[in-house]
């Protein structure tokens, strides 16, 4: 597979396939200070968890969305940093609605509203970092595209293909996607497809050329992983970087490996699409991990949502 690529979108062009792709000046009508007091004000009160990276020890916390935004990521740090990635405060809000009104058409054309309800991915997770945070090295579910809006901060993303070379540097662990008794996402109870997540931090330690020269971590390039703790983790292929700016939202294919690591505070919100472009890639994936019987050409060539809502009922009765 070749190296990944990176097109800066211009307004015009369609949205390449298989390619990270950068939307600037993006989410322009959504006011930053008031998402920021719309959030505190309507969900302020509500719980929330987080996870709290200290001395390489990953925890999961809770604590008033108030406190998180406003006491813990301010003082976050890379040796005990903290982030939020939350898909529940942002529903209770009216921030849902003005997020997706304000988003590019092709975001917010979503086939996944024809999934049935119990398996639709939530539309929107509030993603809230404070410096040092990372997200795990992972792989979204269901082979999806990806999209991740930055309103405030700085964050770096670093990108690897999902090849068997990365399958061995990274060795994954399954984060199946389905109905579990913590609604969609969590899945206990009917599991149509999967993600991964991997132990590897990229952003583990700071290079030795960042500390002796006392550089500020501007990008992926001033981190390595700890490969004392992850040998394996030097067979990767090469990666994609980017640094990721205020009022830029990204569009990725989510089968590839992602991490972030945010190197101001941040907030943000991300989300997922399905549309004719990726629909054969996700439905295959639901038939191939649920053993589904495959496709021919003249089945996908059926209309989308007949084929949604045959594939979604075959999976579900295959359970
Ligand atoms: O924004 C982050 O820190 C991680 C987000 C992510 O993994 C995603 O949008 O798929
Ligand atoms: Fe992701």
């Amino acid at each position: 597979m070749g190296a990944l690529s990176k097109q800066i979108w211009s307004g015009t062009a369609p949205i390449a396939k298989d390619c990270l792709t950068v939307l600037t000046n993006s989410f322009q009508q959504l006011p930053v200070s008031s998402c920021r007091e719309m959030l505190l004000e309507q969900a302020g009160s509500r719980q929330v968890e987080y996870k709290r990276v200290a001395q390489g020890e990953v925890g999961i916390a809770a604590a008033t969305l108030t406190h998180v935004m406003c006491e813990l990521l301010p003082t976050s740090c890379h040796e005990s940093s903290v982030l939020l990635m939350d898909e529940n405060v942002v529903a209770a809000t009216s921030l849902v609605d003005a997020v997706l009104e304000a988003a590019p058409p092709y975001l917010r054309d979503d086939l996944f509203g024809e999934f049935p309800r119990m398996l639709q991915p939530s539309q929107l997770c509030l993603v809230a970092g404070g410096r040092g945070a990372r997200s795990d090295l992972h792989i979204d579910p269901l082979s999806w595209t990806g999209w991740n809006c930055l309103l405030e901060g700085r964050k770096a993303w670093r990108f690897y293909p999902d090849t068997p070379q990365n399958t061995e540097a990274f060795r994954p662990l399954g984060r199946p996607f389905g109905i579990g008794k913590g609604g969609a996402g969590s899945a206990q109870l009917c599991t149509i497809g999967t993600g991964w997540r991997s132990e590897v931090d990229l952003f583990a330690q700071l290079t030795t050329h960042s500390r002796l020269n006392d550089k500020v971590p501007d990008g992926s390039a001033s981190f390595q992983a700890d490969f004392g703790r992850f040998p394996h983790a030097r067979g990767c292929t090469v990666c994609l970087d980017h640094v990721q700016e205020a009022g830029e939202t990204l569009i990725f294919p989510g089968h590839w490996w992602h991490q972030t690591y945010h190197l101001s505070p941040t907030l943000g919100f991300a989300g997922q699409v399905l549309n004719s472009e990726n629909l054969r890639q996700v439905l295959g994936h639901i038939i191939s991990w649920c053993g589904l019987e495959a496709r021919d050409e003249v089945a996908w060539g059926q209309e989308p949502r007949a084929l949604i809502a045959q594939v979604l009922g075959e999976a579900i009765d295959s359970f």
